[in-house]
């Protein structure tokens, strides 16, 4: 039998427990590289190899590699469930895509070690959802792999996010664009009106959740463009005189800086 005769015949289920142990496993590796340094590296390892070790059993397509499969994929995920979610609720955390990704694996690893191990006395080829990838249990995988690529492209999308905010969270500002802006509140533009004396920069900041302008109603004066949630942006003032401004996102906000 060749390599690729064997890879071919090689069940569904196998491919599923074995690859996702070793997943796990490998790819703690770099999530846990920044605690070598701390010596807490000995407390990692074991999360590192264990499943390794476990994806390499299941290999054998056996009952009791399928048992050891399941146990460990059990026995992370009772771990993991505890410690995981809170990195889950941050896409910023270095560690978000891990998380993402390890849950959904360990959990498709102990559904197919599961049925693997239940039914490998009677046989898994009489079993097609354990056999092939053109198959429920191919399309399950899918959905559980598709889901995980989506959740890293938004998770790092929102990363960024969070790092501006992060980045700007307390920097001065003279005039703070409030949360709920384009809705109906009292001072979209907080304080609507700022008095300032000639020759000083005036900055705001977008403290709600969507995108805004500041646009000089007097067209050309100034203009922001569309600025980002945490985003601050600044404009010069060099004489004197009333500068009315909106938001050509959302007309109602309005604001008004005074230069004496
Ligand atoms: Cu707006």
């Amino acid at each position: 039998m060749t390599l690729r005769d064997r890879l071919a015949a090689t069940p569904l289920a196998v491919w599923v427990s074995s690859l996702g142990l070793l997943y796990v496993g490998v790819a703690l590796i770099p999530v846990a590289a920044p605690f070598a340094q701390g010596g807490s590296i000995v407390v990692v390892i074991p999360f590192i190899v264990l499943p390794i070790v476990g994806g390499i059993a299941a290999l054998k397509g056996k009952r009791w590699s399928f048992g050891v499969a399941a146990g460990i994929g059990i026995l992370f995920l009772l771990f993991f469930g505890t410690y995981l979610p809170g990195t889950l609720a941050n896409p910023a955390d270095p560690s978000f895509w891990y998380a993402v990704s390890a849950l959904p694996a360990l959990l498709l690893v102990a559904g197919f070690s599961i049925l693997g191990a239940l039914h490998a006395k009677t046989g898994i080829s009489q079993k097609p959802y354990l056999m092939s990838f053109r198959s429920t249990g191919g399309l399950a995988t899918s959905i559980v792999v598709g889901f995980v690529i989506g959740a890293i492209v938004i998770g790092a999308i929102a990363a960024g996010e969070v790092q501006t905010i992060l980045a700007n969270n307390g920097a001065p500002a003279d005039i703070r664009i409030v949360p709920g802006a384009a809705g109906a509140v009292p001072q979209p533009y907080t304080p609507a009106l700022l008095t300032v004396a000639h020759g000083s920069a005036v900055v705001w900041v977008n403290g709600d959740t969507t995108t805004h302008t500041v646009t000089s109603n007097t067209t050309g004066l100034f203009d922001s463009g569309s600025f980002a949630p945490g985003v601050r942006w600044s404009h010069l003032f060099s004489q004197a005189g009333n500068y009315s401004y909106y938001c050509t996102l959302h007309a109602q906000m309005a604001g008004k800086v005074v230069v004496t």
